[in-house]
């Protein structure tokens, strides 16, 4: 059996999840995701690793489809749901899940699918309750498909295994001396290994509880810290600057109480994106908490990690965790102390492969076997790693999340009034990138805002840019290669105007 459901049964009696004022024990975890393994079974006895894909908001009912598709031997396949229906469909047909399980807020947006063909959807409510013999489910076997933007095109399906998905977990659960009685606040989207591994999976493994807000909020979030149930939080570096605006124009009496409640912490975590230090040290004054950053990626999980004991340095990203082998390489070399290099990684953590896509998994590892990331790092002599920058500009890091330049460029370029384009991330201190787009039009009166809506319409709003400009022509290189640094500075220049 998967061991981190297996281990369920010794906390039984603890508290699991906390949502929407609710709480739920570890053995109703067991006892409805066992319903949902016997209802998704139905005549067969093991799905198989057949796809199955969930849009749910965070939460108790969350949890129980992820442990029910893999108690039944299938591939959790989370969807996101702030996607519009165009970005849903395509996970769907990618996977060709078998199954898409919904909670009725979900209905409208699913309701064209549904009518095409309705057999394969599943109302969360729906579910009938039974029993049955689960499959014995080996932990070689694939569990979990999530969507990850990369340098090609549209995004790719990243396969971990249970076993690739307790080493991430083990990692973190003993680096960070995870235990019972330890309580997370969850905010994070669900569909991402920020939310999925370090915030829900670590937690379940050891009996702690973990509470999930259905949506990020920075009022309620100071409200869960001050309730005083809370002692570990974990967020990506634009929710820690949006706390500490709300912070800064909250009453002197709310901060005191905001104050006083994060003494009670014992672990606040930054990651996903790089952490100014000025975020740093802006929520060491107001929390007494140095955040620990750590580093890591969909395709493993954690690499790399500030010590939970020991000197977090401002700037870096931490030394290697444990199970975990890392080197800076240029090309299959490892580079010497001191000079710059890319992040490569061997251990257990690392994925299986990209969903059908035999040629992207083989080209994302040297022929010895080291996982590339394209992240660029150096390593000073005390073992600390800092992030350079990537060696890609079409990769964009925006609130946390990864976005492929190409692939809205692509959607951008179907636009009727879009003769061509090219887009860029610049910085920005609270998302930490901004997207923003530069513009070759056939239609000189082209509305920009009916633009931005036909976007968000194809696109999540994560992945919509914020800002266009028309310009006469893309600044180019010889080649006739678009020069993106040089259009990055074109709106540095015209965003300063
Ligand atoms: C939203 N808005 C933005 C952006 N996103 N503006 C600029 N840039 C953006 N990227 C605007 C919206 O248009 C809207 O404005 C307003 O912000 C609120 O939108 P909403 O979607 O409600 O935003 P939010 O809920 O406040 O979201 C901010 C967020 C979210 C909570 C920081 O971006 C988030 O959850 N990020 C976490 C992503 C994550 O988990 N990544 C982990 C990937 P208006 O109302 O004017 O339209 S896993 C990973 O990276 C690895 C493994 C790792 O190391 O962890
Ligand atoms: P994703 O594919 O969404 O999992 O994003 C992984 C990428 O996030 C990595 O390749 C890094 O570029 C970036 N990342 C994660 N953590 C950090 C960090 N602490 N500092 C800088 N970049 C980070």
């Amino acid at each position: 059996m998967i061991e981190l459901i297996e281990r369920a049964t010794s906390f039984s009696g603890n508290l699991a999840i906390h949502c929407e004022g609710m709480d739920y024990t570890y053995s109703q975890l067991l006892e409805v995701s066992e319903s949902i393994s016997a209802h998704l079974l139905k005549d067969c006895k093991d799905l198989d690793e057949a796809r199955v894909a969930f849009l749910i908001e965070p939460g108790f009912s969350y949890v129980a489809i992820q442990w029910g598709i893999w108690r039944a031997g299938g591939i959790a396949v989370p969807l996101c749901v702030k996607h519009p229906l165009p970005a849903l469909e395509y996970v769907l047909d990618d996977t060709s899940a078998s199954y898409v399980i919904y909670s009725a807020d979900f209905e409208p947006v699913l309701r064209p699918l549904i009518e095409q063909n309705g057999n394969r959807f599943i109302a969360f409510e729906s579910l009938k309750s039974g029993n049955g013999v689960l499959p014995d489910v080996y932990e070689e076997r694939r569990a979990m498909i999530l969507y990850t933007s990369g340098t090609t095109g549209k995004p790719k399906g990243v396969v971990t295994t249970h076993n690739n998905i307790k080493a991430q977990v083990t990692s973190l659960v003993n680096s960070w001396e995870w235990s019972q009685s330890d309580h997370i606040l969850n905010v994070l989207p669900m569909h991402h290994v920020h939310g999925i591994i370090n915030a829900l999976c670590c937690p379940l493994w050891v009996g702690a509880c973990c509470e999930f807000l259905p949506r990020f909020d920075t009022d309620e979030v100071f409200e869960v810290f001050i309730r005083g149930k809370v002692n570990l939080f974990m967020a990506v570096p634009t929710i820690y600057h949006k706390l500490i605006a709300r912070f800064e124009v909250t009453s002197a009496e709310r901060q005191k109480e905001i104050e006083a409640s994060l003494k009670n912490f014992r672990l606040m975590v930054s990651g996903s994106a790089a952490l100014p230090v000025t975020v740093l040290e802006k929520w060491r004054e107001i929390s007494g908490h140095t955040l620990l950053e750590r580093y890591g990626m969909t395709e493993m999980g954690m690499a790399i990690s500030n010590p939970y004991r020991g000197e977090r340095k401002p700037g870096y990203i931490g030394k290697l965790l444990h199970g975990v082998e890392v080197r800076l390489a240029s090309d299959q070399n490892e580079v010497e102390l001191g000079v710059p290099g890319e992040i490569q990684v061997k251990g257990e953590i690392i994925f299986k492969e990209y969903w059908n896509k035999p040629v992207a998994t083989q080209e994302t590892f040297t022929f010895d076997g080291w996982f590339k990331t394209g992240d660029i790092a150096v390593q000073d002599e005390e073992g600390y790693y800092k992030i350079l920058g990537r060696n890609s500009v079409d990769i964009i890091k925006s609130g946390g999340y990864k976005i492929s330049a190409l692939e809205i460029e692509e959607v951008l370029r179907t636009h009727e009034a879009v003769k061509d384009c090219a887009v860029v991330g610049i910085h920005d201190d609270e998302w930490g990138e901004l997207i923003v787009a530069g513009l070759l039009v056939s239609d000189s009166s082209l509305d920009l805002e009916q633009l931005s809506n036909w976007v968000r319409n194809v696109l999540p709003g994560y992945k919509a840019p914020r800002k266009y400009m028309i310009l006469e022509d893309l600044p180019r290189n010889a080649m006739g290669k678009v020069t993106k640094n040089e259009l990055k500075e074109l709106f540095k220049h015209h965003l300063n105007k």
